[in-house]
């Protein structure tokens, strides 16, 4: 039978197997493990899974995955899921987002081809909303979806405003330490806390609970049932996996450009005639994500 990996632990996997209508079915959780040596298994895959007693099974295939949302630390490039529609980035004005790991994870979503969208929270406060009108502006002209809220103080509205964006969808939601991603997941699934207690439970993971990514089905008032997967925090967001012509199409503003400048091997550093640069120097890239950028390129694989 097919089934959709929930969460993975170790050689543990934790799946919803597919109905009749192909859709998870998330009331008959079962227990699956890998065979042999630990497979690559990603939370939002689709396996094969052999039935071996009621409520447990075994892994014997996974299907192609239509991306995977990856980053690297220091020793190690780790895939964080599998088959995502969308990338939900939180990040707020108070306490002040790192703009580097912002930009670190939009450009790791669009290397996998796959939309984003920006969530501005906490716009309560004076600080999100000048730090979404001023540090957020470049998006606008690049289509880049940005959406303001408060979860915490106008959940209603915070529903309202992302439900055209996430209903339907399978959404990977990331963000760093305190921007309010515990805050938006128990908007989008208020039994989350629970979920998350029976997942450990079955997978035995004790007190390793914040370690590993997890799928939770979510039906929000007032949206379209969506899938929400949320990750462990993370500080280190490395590039490494790129190469330095995927981190160049993955940054919209140098996509646009690519071939424009004199040297057709320009990597827009420092070359002469570099349109990338000048559109950074004149105002027509945003100056930051342009620093940003150069500071990715010597991590990228050559
Ligand atoms: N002013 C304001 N504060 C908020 C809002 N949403 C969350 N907060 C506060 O921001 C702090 C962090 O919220 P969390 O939801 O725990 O954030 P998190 O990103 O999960 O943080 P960690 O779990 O520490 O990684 C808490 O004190 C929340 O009460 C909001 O819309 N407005
Ligand atoms: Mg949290
Ligand atoms: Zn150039």
């Amino acid at each position: 039978m097919q089934a959709l990996v929930i969460a993975c632990y170790g050689r543990q996997v934790l799946t919803a197997p597919l109905g009749p209508d192909q859709q998870p079915d998330f009331s008959q959780p079962v227990l699956a493990v890998t065979r042999g040596r630990r497979q690559d298994v990603l939370v939002g895959d689709l396996c094969e899974m052999s039935p071996t007693s009621p409520g447990q099974g075994v892994i014997e295939s996974i299907a192609p995955r239509r991306n995977q949302v990856r980053r690297a630390d220091s020793y190690k490039t780790k895939s964080l899921a599998a088959n995502v529609d969308l990338v939900a980035i939180v990040v707020s004005g108070s306490p002040p987002c790192s703009e580097d790991l912002l930009f670190r994870m939009l450009t790791a979503a669009r290397a996998e081809g796959l939309a984003s969208v920006i969530i501005v929270n906490k716009c309560d406060l004076a600080d999100s909303r000048q730090f979404a009108a001023t540090r957020l502006a470049w998006a606008a002209t690049l289509d880049q979806a940005v959406v303001k809220v408060s979860v915490r103080h106008d959940p209603e509205a915070a529903r309202a405003a992302l439900a055209p964006v996430l209903g339907g969808r399978r959404v990977l939601l990331m963000g760093e330490s305190g921007m309010g991603k515990s805050s938006l997941l128990n908007l989008l699934v208020p039994d989350a806390a629970a979920q998350t207690q029976e997942i450990s439970r079955v997978l035995n993971a004790g007190k390793h609970t914040t370690t590993f990514a997890r799928l939770y089905p979510a039906h929000p008032a007032g949206m379209a049932a969506l899938q929400v997967i949320d990750t462990p925090g993370f500080q280190l967001f490395g590039l490494s996996y790129l190469s330095i012509t995927e981190l160049m199409h993955a940054v919209p503003e140098i996509q646009s450009r690519l071939g424009q400048c004199r040297f057709s091997n320009c990597l827009h550093l420092s070359e002469p005639a570099c349109v990338v640069r000048e559109a950074a120097e004149q105002g027509q890239m945003d100056a930051l994500r342009y620093r940003l950028y150069k500071d990715v390129v010597p991590e990228t694989r050559r």
